[in-house]
């Protein structure tokens, strides 16, 4: 039986990534339905080579041309976040691929749950908002979530088999490009040095997230909700040739890694056919080529992102919700050349202090939260121009 796929996202790197998947194993997988939320050309092309049962646009402004392109196959076409949200629900899908961008992924992704389908989780930010709320509904209705995050892909894979508790986990960060920088070299980073990721090729949110390591202070809330741990149980290290994509270690003191060139690709397969593995043609990793695999303790005076993460995990409540709202304003203003490099991780810290802490939020107070904390983020940012 073909497994049917749903990729929310798909025009995104790892939206394309899942696609050369799928189209590398035809017998194995088939795609059932693509959505994106502007990208409307590259979505007509990806559904006239795949031919899904329906496709969503998510912005209804481009619904018009992607209808049109499509007129003579078909394919539904539907538009609108709502028509996202919804269409996760069709029968015939198997299993949901949440690659779409930020807080977007949490009502689509709770949806997808309640009817039980196979998560493979990409969008982070989902369980960074609202991990109390995905892991409970999880349970409930006894769908597995397969992170899709290579370091928390890592872990998974050397969580198979094992049925003694975690010691602790320990999250690799490649450091970005700018990990020798000093302070005064960051005050100059342009928005160019940050999209120029030495290791991974990926969207440019979660690259501009990796050159200031939030990227990694949401992955240390995300595994906590994976793998239901606690703070003090996961430790980030600073591997800069990202060939060790994580590692678990347990009480007995032995250490489990996944290693593997840096390679979206693998995560990506692995979400779709786990609990098996397919022959690929991806390069194999060789160890000759990398004779130095180095590690070291990562800075927070340099990069605050990673405690105002570890802090607002350890706070609990809208913490982590308020933290990921900040982040993305503070991203898209940097993208847009309104606040520099280092005034990302300022804004941030002001929004964290501005914000009103709610203990234990429901879905409206996370809606609410992101909401209030973006528009509070932009005004903190104007007085900064
Ligand atoms: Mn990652």
């Amino acid at each position: 039986m073909k497994r049917k796929i749903a990729i929310l996202g798909s025009t995104g790197s790892i939206g394309t990534q899942a696609l050369d998947v799928i189209a590398s194993n035809p017998d194995l997988f088939d795609i059932e339905v693509l959505t994106a939320y502007n990208s409307y050309e590259i979505l007509i092309k990806q559904a006239l080579q795949f031919l899904p049962n329906a496709v969503v646009i998510g912005n209804k402004e481009n619904y018009p041309f992607v209808k049109d392109a499509l007129s003579s196959t078909d394919i539904k076409v539907y538009a609108g976040f709502d028509a996202i949200a919804q269409i996760v629900e069709m029968d015939t899908i198997d299993i949901v691929l949440t690659a779409m961008v930020g807080f977007s992924g949490l009502i689509p992704t709770i949806n997808a749950i309640k009817a039980k389908k196979t998560i493979a989780l990409a969008n982070k930010e989902t369980l960074v908002v609202a991990g109390d709320i995905i892991t409970e509904l999880s349970l409930q209705n006894n769908v597995p979530i397969i992170p899709v995050d290579s370091e928390h892909s890592a872990i998974f894979q050397c969580l198979v088999g094992e049925k003694s508790p975690i010691e602790k986990i320990i999250l690799t960060a490649s450091g970005g490009p700018f990990r020798k920088h000093t302070l005064e070299q960051l005050r100059l980073v342009t928005c160019a040095d940050a999209l120029n990721h030495p290791n991974w090729c990926m969207g440019s949110k979660v690259t501009i997230d990796s050159a200031t390591m939030m990227n990694k202070g949401l992955e240390v809330i995300e595994a906590k909700w994976l793998f239901n741990l606690k703070p003090n149980q996961i430790d980030v290290i600073i591997h800069p040739q990202s060939i060790i994509h994580s590692l678990v270690q347990f009480e007995d003191s032995s250490i489990k890694a996944q290693l593997g060139l840096p390679d979206m690709r693998l995560p990506i397969q692995y979400a779709f056919s786990f609990p098996y593995r397919i022959k690929s043609d991806f390069p194999r990793f060789s160890f000759t080529d990398y004779p130095i695999l180095a590690f070291e303790e990562p800075d927070i005076k340099r990069f605050p992102n990673l405690n105002f993460a570890r802090e607002s995990l350890i706070k609990g409540g809208n913490s982590p919700c308020i933290l990921n709202a900040a982040n993305e304003i503070a991203v898209e203003s940097f993208l847009n050349e309104k606040i520099s490099f280092l005034q990302m991780s300022e804004v941030i810290g002001v929004a964290i202090s501005r914000s009103f802490f709610i203990p234990k939020p429901s879905i409206e107070d996370y809606t609410l939260t992101d909401k209030e904390t973006r528009i509070l983020t932009k005004e903190i940012i104007k007085e900064y121009q």
